[in-house]
């Protein structure tokens, strides 16, 4: 083997049993050097007569995490993984996988050519290529349909997630669980099936495939399944063509040459490259460029929550499902009361529904306490307060909490767009205050916004990024400026789509070309869900002026039209129902907003629509980058795939500019620009990229903070 392979292959032998240890740190990747290494290893088990059994496993916590995700689209050395497989499908000495961690995507089709797989009770399995914009083209949607049946295959690889080691087994998946240890367990298995004159292959259970013969309602049942929770991927389709295969085909390896073409269709496919840059880009979101790798994080081992609301319930419920115990915290017993019933009602759901069984609910919801009592939360590691947004309020829960609470622990705030300066400003512990944006529902949303005021130390941030990945958050830095990224980025986006509507536009038109384009709900659908009576109270309030921007729907206001709330707004509701339905009448009230301020209505294209939304978002998005208030551009990705409903299959808005070119993008800006030179003028970063023809990708690193807009001066727009 050459030096220029990636990752190894340890081998050894235990009596007569030969060991092959796939050693490719951290999660070990099938790498260059791993097909290199199985092949050769299997051969030398192979023609080595003492050797009557070969074991495969894998070094540290994982067994194989699949293919090198970071080999596709490039060109790679070592032999390919179908070949690798191939050889150890028919080696002619039986083999089981001793599955010790992880063995998702190529590492579960590694396990499923052995003749036997065993785990422990931590293996972990499954097919998430779908993910990745890919299908599992190692023959897995050919050996998987054979050993749980098709129907069960098509939702994990439509899913892509994974089953834990006990439905591994009773799913057909493993043939057993190691009780003590495992390569002593996987010997022993060996020993007692070395004599057989024949070990069983999956490629040649053909029971269950045969069984869905003729029947078309497991493949409508996926197409169902796919249409509903992966609108606009290609992928699916093309895993439920293989299952297609896997079921007709009467020679195995049609199936398996059906399962490569449609495999390579995906590779070709722009949606894997932008799926495979968000999986890369969640990973380096989750660290901070300037704070050192080895900074020493603070165990969190308890928390509080102030507030007991729906963001405070949800953000409990995410730590207690990542067993931290919870605390709690409201001064009022009647909400208290209500926000633990809610927080039942939600674990109560998922046991309905089958995502988690009763003794696990109890588990879980066993370990978030309420109290009234600020005391309580003397001891704990981290305190999260989730009151609604007002600084004042917060500054006053910041003071107590600073008081009762260990010097050392961290204080969090759960604002969209508060001050976390002026948060850490009336506490003696300013570098343990940071801001911790989660987004609502809190328990389902995987995007947190980690805010880094001017004082957070590198230990409290660290500890939070390290927190957010282990109760299961897409974490993404942000520094403490006006609307953090998302809500700063989102003005810009309902900017245009308000402007748009007072253009002739209307908002059906608007929601149904984004939701086209991928977004899970368009901008109107949005706004009426949040409430438009938001900000037209505040500007009342305030006696504030409206802004042309905000001049429909504060007319929609005074109509009384609030959105959801009053099952009215830019549609109307049914009784009960958050689905849209038209609002004719409003269309009147959309032509005299239009003429009082002279704007002529006309029709406006679907294309335009799609431009002025996500190019506002680009805009902005180079502004943040710029000012250094996001560390990098994927980072703004991840931000709008996992808390915004941008479609994942772009790759976020900054993939998508990037995709588009960046040139384009300041064409078509350009062309904008006639409507509102302002708002198109190009972010200097955009412009100067767009000038070299780089990408968002090849900006220079902020090295020193910038200058940041203050909270005062900041005028985030919004209904
Ligand atoms: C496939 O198998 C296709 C086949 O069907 C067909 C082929 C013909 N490759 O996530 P972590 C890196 S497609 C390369 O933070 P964790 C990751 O980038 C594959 N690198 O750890 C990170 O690097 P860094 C199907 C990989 O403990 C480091 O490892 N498989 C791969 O939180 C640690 O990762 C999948 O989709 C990879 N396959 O979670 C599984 N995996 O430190 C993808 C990880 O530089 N992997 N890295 O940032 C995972 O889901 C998680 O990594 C895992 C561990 C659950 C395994």
């Amino acid at each position: 083997m050459t030096n220029e392979l990636k990752g190894k292959v340890n081998y050894s032998v235990n009596g007569n049993i030969a060991i092959l240890e796939v050693d490719n740190p951290p999660v070990n990747p099938l790498s260059s050097g791993v097909r290199a290494g199985l092949a050769e290893f299997i051969e030398k088990a192979n023609s080595d007569d003492s050797i009557k059994g070969i074991i495969l496993t894998g070094a540290g916590r994982s067994f194989i995490a699949g293919a090198d995700i970071s080999e596709f689209g490039k060109s790679f050395d070592g032999p390919d993984l179908n070949s690798t497989l191939r050889d150890i499908e028919f080696s002619n000495k039986p083999v089981i996988a001793a599955i010790n961690g992880t063995a998702l995507g190529g590492g579960l089709e590694t396990a499923l050519v052995c003749n036997y797989r065993m785990g422990t009770n931590k293996a972990i399995v499954g097919l998430p290529e779908v993910n990745l914009g890919l299908l599992p083209g190692a023959g897995g949607t050919q050996r998987l349909p054979r050993l749980v049946g098709p129907s069960q295959a098509l939702k994990m690889m439509l899913s892509g997630a994974p089953l834990s080691a006990e439905k591994a087994l009773t799913s057909g998946i493993l043939d057993a669980i190691s009780g003590n240890s495992l390569i002593e367990d996987a010997i022993e298995f060996l020993q007692d099936k070395i004599e057989l004159s024949e070990h069983p292959k999956v490629r040649d259970k053909n029971e269950k495939v045969l069984e869905a013969r003729g029947s078309e309602n497991v493949l409508t049942e996926a197409k169902a399944l796919a249409a509903k929770t992966r609108r606009g991927q290609f992928a699916p389709g093309q895993i439920i063509a293989c299952v297609e295969a896997a079921i007709n085909e009467d020679d195995f390896d049609a199936g398996l040459k059906k399962e490569s073409e449609y495999f390579l269709e995906c590779l070709m496919n722009p949606q894997r490259e932008a799926m495979i840059h968000i999986f890369f880009g969640e990973r380096a979101a989750s660290k901070i460029s300037d704070i050192p790798k080895d900074t020493p994080l603070m165990s969190i081992n308890s928390a509080g929550i102030v507030g007991s609301g729906t963001m405070g319930g949800g953000i409990a419920m995410n730590l207690a499902n990542a067993g931290i115990p919870v605390l709690v915290l409201d001064q009022d017993e009647k909400n208290l009361e209500r926000g633990m019933g809610v927080i039942e009602k939600n674990y109560q759901m998922m046991v309905d529904r089958g995502r988690m069984s009763q003794e696990q609910k109890e588990k879980v919801f066993g370990l978030i306490t309420p109290t009234l009592s600020y005391e309580d939360l003397a001891k704990v590691d981290i305190v999260v307060e989730a009151v609604y947004e007002n600084l004042e309020l917060k500054q006053e829960i910041f003071k107590t909490l600073d008081s009762v609470t260990n010097n050392n622990t961290i204080l969090a705030s759960n604002t969209s767009g508060l001050d976390i300066d002026a948060l850490a400003s009336v506490t003696n512990r300013p570098g343990k205050v940071v801001g911790t944006h989660f987004f609502s529902p809190a328990n389902v949303m995987r995007l947190l916004e980690v805010v880094r005021g001017k004082d957070s130390s590198d230990e409290t941030m660290a500890t939070v990024m390290s927190l957010g990945k282990k109760i299961g958050k897409a974490a993404v830095v942000s520094l403490n400026a006006p609307g953090f990224i998302g809500n700063r980025m989102l003005a810009g986006y309902t900017y245009q789509a308000n402007m748009l509507l007072l253009e002739g536009a209307l908002p059906s038109q608007v929601d149904n070309a984004l939701e086209s384009f991928g977004m899970s709900m368009g901008p109107f659908r949005m706004m009426d869900l949040v409430g438009l009576d938001l900000g037209w109270r505040a500007r009342k309030l305030a006696n504030l002026e409206t802004p042309l921007v905000n001049k429909i729907s504060a007319e929609l206001c005074e109509r009384d039209r609030f959105g959801q709330k009053n099952s009215k707004g830019f549609y109307n509701y049914s009784e009960g129902s958050r689905a849209p339905n038209p609002a004719p009448e409003n269309e009147e009230i959309y032509k005299e907003v239009s003429e009082k301020n002279n704007i002529q209505r006309r029709e406006i294209s679907d294309q335009e629509i799609i431009d002025r939304c996500i190019l506002g978002l680009v805009n902005e998005g180079a502004k943040i980058l710029e000012e250094g208030v996001a560390q990098r551009s994927g980072d703004m990705d991840i931000v709008y795939i996992n808390g915004y409903g941008f479609p994942i299959w772009r790759g976020g808005p900054m993939f998508y500019a990037n995709q588009l070119g960046l040139e384009e993008v300041i064409k078509k800006m350009n062309v904008f620009s006639e409507l509102d030179k302002e708002f198109w003028k190009p972010a200097p970063l955009l412009q100067k990229l767009a000038d070299q023809s780089a990408t968002f990708g090849e900006a220079p690193a902020v090295n020193e903070r910038a200058e940041l807009l203050s909270f005062e001066q900041a005028n985030m727009g919004g209904v």
